[in-house]
């Protein structure tokens, strides 16, 4: 497949950490090859020193930080919304474009600061050397984020992932990890950081990872047009019992994951096998990280024939998942958050 995209079975949301191997990839052009020994990083834009660093620069003139976070692709369980209306050219991700690594590296905010962020600067550019021909015209990978973000002490510049070295397909030697964003933002093989007074114009942040209204032809969509998305909104999904499974009636355990977007954590998870009008409280399982996410697991009944289990999260500003995918289709097919939902046939 070209660009190389690969998604793990749903089973592999139920682990802390995602072994690298299983981390979901995603691609908008061809892989670049790069060296590591000749890999430089440029810091410029509104800054009172421009900056070149190798990755040995980095190692030795910043603190080292670790983060676990989870990464989620604002196209994750687009198959769920290709299934209300058809969402030509994107890819139909299910479940398993989300996954959690521990991330090394340096964080961000202390390299800005020994560049200096002037007064007039309000986003934080990142470029990459691949080129997408998914992009109109044809240009390299970008983004950004506002400032008060990328001076976060969360967001790493990351070479490690799981305690190795971070694989080429994840962005090696060198990318950039934005907990609680969209995993877009998290700029692989990055170059390139422009401290700027106005967001990327990328075509990825300026006109592409928005969110259109239904009638709306993104095609034609002029820069800044739609939401922008940033922080993920609150999602979860069942890993356990799996889509059309057989179980035994009576008793049934049900395991997922819930994730808020930025600052916000998972407040509640409620899981319903008659469709909503009533609903379990799931337990949640320890905290591995406040920018990962969080399990949960519940026993229901389940009675003899077909059942459909569904779940949902509560973030801590009581945002909760709305109910139907068709309440949150948009034209590129991002953000579906709607109530997770396996069907599980009991005898
Ligand atoms: N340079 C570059 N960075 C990129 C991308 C890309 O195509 N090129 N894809 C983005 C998207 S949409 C996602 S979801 C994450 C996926 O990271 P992963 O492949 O390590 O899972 O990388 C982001 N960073
Ligand atoms: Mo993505």
């Amino acid at each position: 497949m070209d660009p190389y995209n690969a998604e793990p079975p749903r089973q592999a949301l139920t682990s802390d950490l995602t072994p690298v191997d299983a981390f979901y990839v995603r691609n908008h052009g061809p892989v670049p090859s790069v060296e590591a020994g000749s890999w430089r990083l440029t810091v410029d834009g509104l800054v009172d020193r421009s900056l070149s660093l190798s990755i040995g620069d980095l190692r030795r003139q910043f603190r080292s930080r670790e983060v676990v976070s989870t990464l989620q692709c604002a196209g994750n369980r687009r198959a769920g919304l290709i299934e209300v209306r058809e969402i030509p050219g994107e890819d139909p991700w299910g479940s398993g474009a989300t996954s959690t690594a521990t991330w090394s590296g340096v964080g961000l905010g202390d390299v800005l600061e020994a560049a200096g962020i002037q007064p007039a600067a309000t986003d934080v550019a990142f470029e990459a050397p691949d080129v997408s021909q998914l992009a109109d015209p044809p240009q390299h990978y970008g983004g950004s984020v506002g400032r008060s973000k990328a001076e976060a002490p969360e967001v790493l510049l990351a070479w490690e992932m799981n305690g190795e070295p971070l694989p080429s397909v994840h962005g090696g030697p060198l990318r950039l990890v934005v907990p609680g964003y969209i995993g877009a933002r998290s700029v692989k093989w990055l170059q390139r950081i422009t401290v700027q007074d106005h967001p990327s114009t990328n075509y990825f942040q300026a006109r592409s990872y928005r969110v259109f209204p239904a009638d709306f032809d993104p095609a034609v969509a002029e820069s800044g047009e739609g939401i922008s998305l940033g922080a993920i909104a609150v999602n979860a999904d069942i890993a356990v019992p799996n889509d059309g499974a057989a179980v035994p009636a009576g008793p049934t355990l049900v395991r997922g994951y819930a994730l808020a977007g930025d600052d916000r954590c998972i407040a509640r998870v409620e899981v319903s096998t008659d469709g909503g009008r009533s609903w379990t409280q799931a337990v949640l399982e320890h905290e591995l990280s406040p920018w990962a996410w969080r399990h949960w697991h519940a026993t229901v009944e389940v009675p003899v024939g077909p059942t459909e289990v569904v779940a949902r999260a509560w973030d801590s500003a009581a945002c909760v998942q709305p109910r139907e995918p068709a309440e949150v289709w948009n034209p590129k097919g991002y953000v579906n958050n709607s109530w997770a939902r396996v069907s599980v046939n009991a005898s």
